[in-house]
């Protein structure tokens, strides 16, 4: 069997010109195999990392063939300034492992992966999905994709399976990672529009974080908040004792999930004592029945739920409305990773418009995303929104994203995906039967991953796209797809402040492994669907076609002609509209809402409450501690797929699971530090290492999410609004193991 089937070979041809015999040979090089000419007389090239929103920007150290050899913190870029934490300097290690997918894998009859070229891999993953579509119908196939690609990538992935293959259901990894926020801005200010700069970080005199452990989670993030000169007050709010709680100049240790009744009873005082700003509440929609509804949460109201005293509640309700101070508040997966993070995140955004605290400098209701290009999913992976920031319900939207396209209307459907946990629960009921998984590694990450273990046997077609054959996924899978990493690739990412920034490609995809890209492309080919995606040539082109499709959304960048221009300007915060000739060009850091008009219908800011929800799955005799989880140290990553390559990395965090127990609980349990004890769900079981601290409390206990069996104990429970999983509080017990 060639390696290519004709249709691909021509394809190719059509691009990249002819395909030379060492190019079949070695098809790793295909195409974008040649060292870009551009790359060649420079040392060094510039690319944003890889890792997590912060996005800072990496200075990569080329060979004479254009290969990258080292790298270092770019110095005058306006995110890092010159600093990276660990996970940056060694972003280059995971590329070389040995665990890398360099060829396609595809299970045989007796379970066997065998290896196989990419004709026969796509070859099947066409006539698979096909069968099914044509005997089950659209419905009966889904992607689930990620945050951690290319947005080109991601646009891409999204138009093809929708529009081109004709499949309906898609969601991504960023469900479990901010889609709260997504909803939250949605329908408070009409857009999904975080409205900060990392300069606010700087300007701010009263800095609260809400959930969110920046030392480990985003240690370039706290650097930013070391380098405020207005001796600023640093709030965190946090069950634990974290890193960043111990750092901070007040510690707000709240009972789990207390954030929204404490976020109410702030409010509540706040109002009660007219610390508001009348001015800023007269471009919000809702205040009269947001004070009324503020009624019942008054300190003493909120005690229980929030385990803070009245005198706590009222200390803080002052300090967050100060006459003349700036407040920010910051969340990250503390708040969102709830069963009612939307309402939390609105608690937040309402505290900021009714002090005022909103398009100035030092202000804001600011979420901070997760991973590298979770704001590029959320304009441009045509998931929950259509494509370049719009809707799939309205539609002048579909006909202008068809005409952009340039595709028929009709192939825009105006219903919604099912979200990433019905898919699953579709899954689970047989409805769909083929999974394509690209670029995350939900056995291990989704939340009760036992389920998906379970269903996997359901599924009669399972495709995992991955830079690694081994992630639990991948060993999942039918058929693995080998795919190029970070580093090995072009496109652009958008961090946490909407800043628009580019990788590039500094090293060959091992053995026949291609980028997403290419793999999109070629699969279009196959499937039959090419003629729609014929200008989407390479990533830049794509780039081009997805930018003029923002023209007149909140996210417009018509401004930015190209990738050389993102690098020349040290990013683009969006918008960034285009501009007449001459006009000045806007500042490098900037803020959304300074003009006080929101994206709403009437440009006023909605104040959106419910009163608090039960704990899903609260704490009981048999169940007596609540499992708190979250990010280890900030030398892992995630499932660990990449962070568990570097031999230096490696070095720097424990090897195995370990829980975070309060020192009572220890000793009502007769355990020692290092004694292995057994942690138990409804769902499942983990064995884990003592580790003996008091940034618990008693009856509370913390697993790092990086080890495989953690998400087998966590609890399927999700906000209703932006369905995320409620990952960080479920009823657990111990007992000793040896
Ligand atoms: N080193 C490293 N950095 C990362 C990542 C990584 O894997 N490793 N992942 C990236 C990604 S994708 C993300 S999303 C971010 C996550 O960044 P963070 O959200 O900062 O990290 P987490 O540890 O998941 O959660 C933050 C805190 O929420 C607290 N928390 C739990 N329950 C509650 C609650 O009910 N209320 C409040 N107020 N707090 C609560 C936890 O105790 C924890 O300290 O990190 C990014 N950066
Ligand atoms: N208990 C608990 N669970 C959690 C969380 C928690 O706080 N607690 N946090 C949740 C959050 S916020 C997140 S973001 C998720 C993260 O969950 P995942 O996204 O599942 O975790 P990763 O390990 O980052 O998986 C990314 C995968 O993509 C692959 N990959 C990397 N680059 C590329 C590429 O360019 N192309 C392709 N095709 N593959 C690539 C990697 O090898 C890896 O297998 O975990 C969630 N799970
Ligand atoms: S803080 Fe985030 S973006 Fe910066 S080097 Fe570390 S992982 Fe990369
Ligand atoms: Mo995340």
């Amino acid at each position: 069997m060639p390696l290519f089937p004709p249709v691909l070979s021509r394809l190719l041809k059509q691009h990249h010109g002819p395909l030379t015999a060492d190019l079949v040979l070695e098809p790793g090089n295909f195409g974008l195999g040649r060292v870009p000419a551009r790359l060649k007389p420079a040392s060094a090239v510039t690319s944003i990392c890889g890792y997590c929103a912060t996005g800072c920007q990496l200075k990569l150290h080329l060979d004479e063939q254009g290969r990258a050899i080292n790298l270092s913190p770019q110095a005058g870029y306006p995110v890092n300034l010159g600093m990276a934490c660990p996970k940056g300097w060694q972003a280059l290690d995971p590329l070389d492992s040995a665990e890398r997918a360099t060829v396609p894998l595809l299970r045989d009859e007796t379970g066997k992966m065998l290896r196989v070229g990419w004709a026969e891999a796509l070859e099947t993953f066409a006539s698979r999905f096909k069968s099914l579509k044509e005997q089950h119908g659209r419905e009966s196939v889904a992607f689930l994709s990620t945050g951690q690609i290319p947005f080109e990538e991601m646009a891409f992935l999204g138009c093809l399976f929708k529009f081109g293959m004709g499949f309906l259901h898609g969601d991504a990894n960023t469900r479990q990672c901010m889609a709260t926020a997504v909803t939250a801005y949605k329908q408070s200010f009409g857009f999904d529009a975080p409205p900060y700069s990392y300069a606010d970080f700087e300007e701010s005199d009263v800095i609260v974080l809400v959930g969110s452990n920046l030392c480990i989670a985003h240690p370039i993030l706290w650097q930013r908040v070391m380098r405020n000169r207005r001796n600023p007050q640093i709030i965190v709010i946090d069950p634990r004792a974290t890193e960043t709680a111990q750092a901070a100049t007040r510690h707000v240790m709240l009972k789990p999930k207390g954030d929204l009744s404490l976020l109410y009873a702030l409010a509540h005082c706040i109002v009660r004592d007219g610390r508001i700003d009348p001015a800023s509440i007269e471009r919000t929609e809702g205040f009269e029945e947001f004070s009324a509804f503020l009624a019942d949460y008054s300190p003493l109201a909120v005690t229980e739920r929030t385990g803070m005293s009245v005198e706590e509640i009222e200390s803080l309700a002052r300090t967050v409305s100060e006459p003349g101070k700036r407040v920010s508040w910051w969340w990250t997966m503390g708040v969102n990773q709830s069963y009612e993070g939307v309402r939390a995140a609105q608690a937040m955004i309402n505290l900021a418009l009714i002090t005022g605290n909103i398009g100035k400098p030092g202000t804001g209701a600011n979420s901070i995303t997760g991973q590298c290009n979770a704001m590029g999913s959320r304009l441009f992976s045509n998931t929950t929104s259509l494509v370049g920031g719009h809707d799939f319900a309205v539609p002048e939207h579909r006909a202008k994203v068809a005409a952009g396209l340039g595709i028929p209307e009709e192939k825009i459907s105006s219903e919604p995906s099912l979200a990433y946990d019905q898919i699953l629960a579709a899954a689970e009921e047989g409805k769909i039967k083929g999974l394509w998984i690209i670029a995350t590694n939900p056995f291990h990450s989704w939340v009760d991953s036992g389920r998906l273990a379970a269903l996997r046997e359901k599924l009669e077609f399972l495709v995992v796209q991955d830079m690694y054959y081994t992630t639990e996924s991948a060993r999942a899978a039918d058929l693995v797809l080998p795919a190029a990493g970070w580093g090995e690739k072009d496109g652009c990412f958008i961090n946490s402040e909407r800043r628009v920034g580019t990788l590039k490609k500094v090293r060959q995809a091992p053995g026949i492994a291609l980028s997403d890209f290419r793999i999109f492309r070629l699969i279009a080919s196959v499937w039959g669907c090419e003629d729609l995606f014929v200008r989407w040539t390479d990533p830049e082109a794509a780039f081009r076609l997805l930018r003029d499709l923002t023209q007149g959304r909140p996210c417009d960048i018509t401004g930015i002609e190209g990738y050389e221009m993102v690098d020349g300007l040290g990013g683009v915060q969006w918008p960034y509209p285009a501009r007449e000739d001459g006009a000045p060009t806007p500042a490098s850091e900037r803020r959304l809402f300074e003009d006080s008009v929101f994206y709403t219908p009437s440009g006023k800011a909605k104040l959106l409450f419910s009163p608090p929800a039960p704990i899903p799955e609260a704490v009981d005799r048999e169940y007596p501690y609540t499992l708190l989880t979250g990010r280890g140290t900030s030398s892992q990553w995630h499932t660990q797929s990449r962070t568990g390559k570097s031999d230096i990395l490696r070095k720097l965090y424990p090897q195995d699971a370990y829980v975070e127990i309060n020192p009572k609980d220890a000793a009502r349990l007769g355990v020692k530090e290092h004694d292995m004890i057994r942690v138990r769900s409804r769902r499942g079981e983990l064995e884990a290492s003592v580790y003996i601290a008091p940034t618990v409390k008693p009856g509370e206990l913390f697993l790092p999410m990086h080890y495989p069996e953690v998400n087998r104990l966590t609890h399927s429970s999700f906000d209703p609004h932006s369905r995320q999983p409620n990952y960080k509080a479920c009823a657990v017990t111990l007992e000793k193991v040896r």
